[in-house]
């Protein structure tokens, strides 16, 4: 059992003053909102973000690109308008410190369940959050780097199965590879896994300690999609668009690791049958839409981050093509567009970092409904955006007044939303309208 003593008390009892969220007009430069301070004693404090009036229609990002002479396939595609959220709403701290969460899942019950990535600990989070106890029976994690355990998934039917889902770096002979196992959840006593089962191992086996993806999305068709990564050294990325390599794709299973017939390189010989699309870079942030559309948010090179809709078959391009350059500055494509390579919806020069996606379906923020928010690390932002017609209209960087890194977003069984925030003193956040 481990008890958080920074939020123990602040929650649910302390009186939440009110915030005006910025409004866009009048330009008063001298009525500049007051920042709150994220260091100190801010646990369970309420902020709201500050990014202040922009009535030009100005894009958020202001800083100069890092490959200048790569524009734009369409209008829209980078740079969208700032947008300004009117809703006032405050921040909480719900639970922490966690060390380098990675993902939060919710029990029905109210619990939550959120990994701790280096050490591979999935945690039993009390409803109230001022507890949690470690689950018993999760594999064994490769931890260095951006490696770990990383995704935690109930089933869609946990109710009934009581099975989780989750993904980790597996150690593995020559080195190591995306993993999804799922086990059942025993929550009486003390809690642990059983009847554990590895669904899914990303082939073939590397040594490399970074860019493995690890987001798990249930698809209301009974399947199941996982994202991947190229691997980030070039032996991984030349397979980036290979169909005999689980690298760079999206994959799509059924939930027992099974394929499902209806794959688009089911019978293709040679290729991996659980390929969905391909060309992907690092994929950490995924989520469906209204319409059960698969989106990702796609870790790019420098200057490359990607927003991308991702269908049956698709070929995203990574290597080929795209926005960016190595962080060296070198350059990696000759250009941004070929045929029948997928262009982003999106794109971010310089990047954002995307560590998770989710689409924002819930009735406690109104005006957020269709926005997709996205935890970003580097940024140290929540970036919402604004979608219509598949394209990017609106772009708003939320809770930079915290100046942290944010691991994970999700919207919670009630509607609010929740914020991992990353690092070895990373907190739960949970936003709701005042
Ligand atoms: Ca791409």
């Amino acid at each position: 059992m481990r008890f958080f003593p920074l939020v123990a008390g602040a929650l649910m009892t302390l009186p939440f003053s009110c915030h005006k969220q910025p409004k866009p007009d009048p330009v008063q430069p001298d009525q500049e909102p007051q920042i709150v301070e994220p260091d100190g004693n801010s646990e369970g404090e309420e902020t709201v973000p500050r990014v202040g009036p922009n009535p030009e229609a100005q894009p958020v990002e202001t800083a100069p690109p890092n490959v200048p002479e790569f524009k734009p396939a369409f209008e829209g595609q980078t740079r969208a308008q700032a947008v300004h959220t009117q809703t006032e709403f405050r921040v909480s701290t719900v639970a922490g410190p966690f060390q380098y969460p990675w993902a939060v899942d919710f029990l029905p019950d109210g619990r939550l369940l959120v990994t701790e990535k280096y050490e591979g600990r999935l945690l039993l989070v009390a409803a109230d959050g001022k507890s949690s106890t470690e689950v018993k029976g999760v594999p064994r994690v490769d931890g260095r780097d951006q490696g770990g355990l990383l995704d935690v998934a109930l089933s869609p039917t946990f109710k009934t199965d009581k099975l989780v889902y989750l993904s980790y770096y597996e150690p593995r002979d020559g080195g190591n590879g995306l993993a999804v196992a799922r086990a059942q959840l025993g929550t009486g006593g003390v809690p642990a896994l059983t009847m554990l089962q590895v669904i899914f191992r990303m082939q073939p086996t590397l040594d490399s300690t970074k860019h493995a993806g690890g987001r798990i999305v249930f698809s209301p068709d009974g399947t199941l999609f996982v994202t991947l990564g190229d691997r980030s050294i070039l032996e991984g990325r030349v397979q980036a668009r290979d169909p005999a390599s689980h690298f760079g794709k999206v994959v799509r299973i059924l939930p027992d690791g099974k394929v499902p017939k209806d794959n688009p390189f089911a019978s293709t010989k040679g290729a991996r049958p659980e390929i969905w699309t391909i060309g992907h870079r690092n994929v950490l942030g995924a989520a469906l839409d209204s319409k059960d559309r698969l989106w990702v948010a796609e870790m790019g090179p420098q200057g490359g981050d990607e927003l991308n809709l991702v269908e049956r078959g698709k070929d995203y391009g990574w290597p080929m093509i795209g926005y960016g350059e190595e962080y060296s500055g070198e350059p990696i494509h000759k250009t941004t567009a070929a045929p029948g390579l997928e262009q982003p919806v999106y794109y971010w020069d310089p990047v954002i970092s995307p560590g998770a996606l989710m689409i924002y379906n819930g009735d406690l923020f109104p005006e957020w409904k269709g926005n997709f928010f996205i935890a970003g690390l580097s940024s140290q932002a929540l970036i919402r955006l604004v979608v219509e017609g598949d394209r990017v209209v609106g772009e708003e960087r939320l809770l930079t007044d915290h100046r942290t890194r944010m691991r994970d977003v999700t919207q919670g069984p009630e509607g609010a939303i929740y914020l991992l925030t990353d690092g070895k003193e990373a907190k739960l956040l949970k936003l709701t309208p005042l």
